[in-house]
């Protein structure tokens, strides 16, 4: 009963993901669904990116929180369009919740929509929101054995972002260990290392997006 119940919700947000992603794909916009532990520095990648990109893509974010809109308020204060959900303590974000964020956004004034969903790294992997592709954020003070304790977010994304570098002193993260287990995992998944709080790698990261951003802008209709 319990498995029947999964595979109907599971079907049901499937089918708004189709439709969520027909919409962006529609008007063009690369949209991406970020994804990681709480504390891996979402936000903060985003804040960073939003800088980076300001003058050459269109970027709003939706942003998935259980209850606050801390996080869309730092993203508000850099000038992007932003659109808060609340979960009320839900762990991932769904379709349908995204369908109606994108209903307050213009979708004809943009390239790129970042999805931060809430911070998890397991139910927001099962749950599509109609993104292009996923992405993962850890951090390593989060210990170097999260790729396989957490296969399925690394398995379904096509990038994964590995932050706080700076740190690596201070933590016996095996580095090369990690990169292996998900080379292992997601076999030529890019990885890209990054110390965002002080912009280190965001230059790669960005270099990654605008090239998605781009070939969705040259796409057909
Ligand atoms: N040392 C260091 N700290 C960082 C780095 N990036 C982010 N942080 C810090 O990590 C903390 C969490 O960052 P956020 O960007 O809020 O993390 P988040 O993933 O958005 O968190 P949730 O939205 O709660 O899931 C903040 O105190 C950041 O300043 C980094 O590269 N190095
Ligand atoms: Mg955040």
């Amino acid at each position: 009963m319990e498995v029947q119940v999964m595979k109907n919700i599971l079907g049901a947000n499937e089918e708004t993901a189709e439709s969520n992603k027909k919409m962006f794909d529609y008007a063009h916009i690369y949209v991406l669904n970020l994804m990681g532990s709480p504390g891996a520095g979402k936000t903060c990648l985003l804040e960073k990116t939003i800088r980076h990109l300001k003058d050459r893509v269109r970027l709003a974010v939706i942003e998935g929180d259980l209850f606050t809109d801390k996080d869309a308020a730092r993203i508000e204060k850099l000038g992007a369009p932003v659109v808060q959900i609340n979960t009320v303590g839900g762990c991932h974000l769904d379709a349908a919740m995204v369908e109606k964020a994108a209903d307050k956004l213009n979708l004809e004034e943009l390239d790129l929509i970042i999805v931060e969903n809430v911070g998890n790294l397991v139910c927001p992997a099962e749950f599509a929101v109609g993104e292009d592709e996923k992405a993962v954020v850890i951090s390593i003070t989060e210990g170097d054995d999260k790729p396989s304790k957490y296969p399925l977010i690394f398995k379904e994304s096509a990038v994964c972002l590995l932050n706080k570098v700076d740190l690596l002193e201070h933590c016996d993260f095996n580095m090369e260990g990690a990169k292996k287990d998900i080379a292992a995992l997601h076999p030529g998944m890019d990885i890209i290392e990054i110390y965002c709080k002080k912009e280190h790698g965001v230059d790669a990261w960005c270099d990654w997006l605008v090239k998605r951003v781009e070939a969705k802008k040259g796409g057909a209709k």
